[in-house]
């Protein structure tokens, strides 16, 4: 099912701030920057590697107001691993499949996700805690 780590999220305060860091200390390069008014944030891909089943990046997340996912998660939690990404040829049957297995869907179906993607989120307490996205890549 699963073809790649698509990217890894990390909720930040201060976008701008996170890019430099992350540019600085491990050369890393913004390939696309946005804001996903549907997810409640503004966003930043870093692109990391080229693989046989697509790329992979990480993805730094502000929220546009403390009224959302990643606003709600930096007040209980603070900055850190938000979310995980997986790439997968198909989301809509990804989640058919998935949602079969008794794991709560956060999304019926696939929304916008980064770089004209489709993207739906798996609950963290059914994934042993960890915020699961699926993604599927434009060209599939
Ligand atoms: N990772 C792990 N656990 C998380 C979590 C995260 N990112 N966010 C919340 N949780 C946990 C909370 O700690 C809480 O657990 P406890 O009850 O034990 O304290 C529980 O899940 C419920 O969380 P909550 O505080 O009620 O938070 P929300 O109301 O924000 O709901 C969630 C959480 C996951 C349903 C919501 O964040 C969501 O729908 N996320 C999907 C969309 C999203 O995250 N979009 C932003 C990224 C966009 C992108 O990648 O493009
Ligand atoms: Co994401």
């Amino acid at each position: 099912m699963f073809m790649r780590i698509d990217h890894v999220g990390i909720a930040c305060h201060n976008l701008e701030e996170k890019i430099a860091f992350f540019e600085r200390t491990f050369d890393l390069t913004v390939v696309a920057r946005e804001i996903n008014e549907e997810q409640g944030v503004k966003e930043a891909m870093l692109h990391i590697a080229d693989g046989d089943g697509g790329a992979s990046y990480i993805q730094l997340l502000e929220p546009l107001s403390p009224d959302t996912p990643v606003g709600r998660f930096l007040a209980k939690r603070g900055e850190g691993v938000h979310h995980v990404a997986f790439g997968v040829p198909d989301v809509a049957r990804a989640l058919e499949e998935i949602g079969g297995k008794g794991i709560r869907l956060l999304d019926e179906k696939p929304r916008h996700g980064s770089m004209g993607s489709s993207i739906a989120f798996l609950h963290p307490k059914d994934v042993g805690g960890m915020l699961t996205e699926l993604v599927q890549a434009p060209d599939h």
